[in-house]
């Protein structure tokens, strides 16, 4: 039995994305976040870290979204429905598959973390001193190595309808959810093939079916 450990507003959505795409039965224990929107304790039982998501099949514990689609594919996608026939797309397909979480999202996390420390609770003359921080950090730090990013998923969608090429794998069910957390923190609408990226997402049959399934869908608020 494949049970998917999911963390509500979390990475864990993706799983039920590429489960739901294989067309595997899996069950989902549910867990939610506590008031600092950190994980429970319990999750730590099932894997060291405490963090979503984790996949067990039939006792074999696996963690990291991308570790997780790789053993999907790995044993359950001989016909290569999540991933690229061509060599050339295997190349992009890999690239993004590492590029989600090696690149991208800490630079997003890291803007989430900017934008909600000045409306933590602090005495009062602290705040603007944290305000101007943050926001300093994210102009002079942040931006400069996210704009590229932005503009090189831009660039690669304006070629083809997919990141690893004309058919979809799980190197675009990784990017989804830094895409969707994107779309939070900056006018995605500047970026036409970014928004028609996001738009393929939510109206791909499968990732409905893991929404329906699922409950609370998409990153964090800020
Ligand atoms: N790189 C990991 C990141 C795992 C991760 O940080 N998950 C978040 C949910 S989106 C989490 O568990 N956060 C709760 C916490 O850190 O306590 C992956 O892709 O699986």
């Amino acid at each position: 039995m494949i049970t998917l450990h999911h963390l509500e507003n979390s990475r864990s959505q993706r799983i039920a994305w590429a489960l739901e795409s294989l067309g595997l039965e899996y069950e989902i224990k549910r867990y939610k976040r506590d008031s600092s929107s950190a994980a429970p304790e319990s999750l730590k039982k099932v894997h060291a870290l405490g963090k979503a998501p984790v996949l067990d099949d039939d006792g074999i514990v696996i963690a990291e979204s991308g570790a997780i689609l790789e053993y999907l594919c790995d044993r359950y996608d001989d016909e290569k429905r999540l991933r690229p026939v061509s060599a050339e797309d295997m190349l992009s397909y890999r690239y993004w598959m590492h590029f989600s979480e090696g690149s991208l999202m800490p630079l997003l996390v890291m803007t989430l973390i900017f934008s909600k420390v000045p409306k933590q609770p602090m005495p009062f003359f602290v705040r603007p001193i944290a305000k101007g921080l943050c926001g300093k950090i994210q102009e002079n730090f942040v931006n400069p190595r996210l704009q590229p990013m932005i503009e090189l998923v831009e660039d690669t969608l304006s070629q083809q309808t997919w990141l690893a090429g004309e058919r979809m794998t799980t190197a675009d069910i990784q990017m989804s959810f830094p895409v969707q957390a994107l779309a939070r923190a900056v006018e995605v609408d500047k970026f036409p093939n970014i928004q028609r990226f996001l738009n393929q997402v939510e109206d791909n049959e499968f990732y409905i079916k893991a929404k329906e399934r699922v409950g609370a869908f998409g990153p964090l608020a800020s």
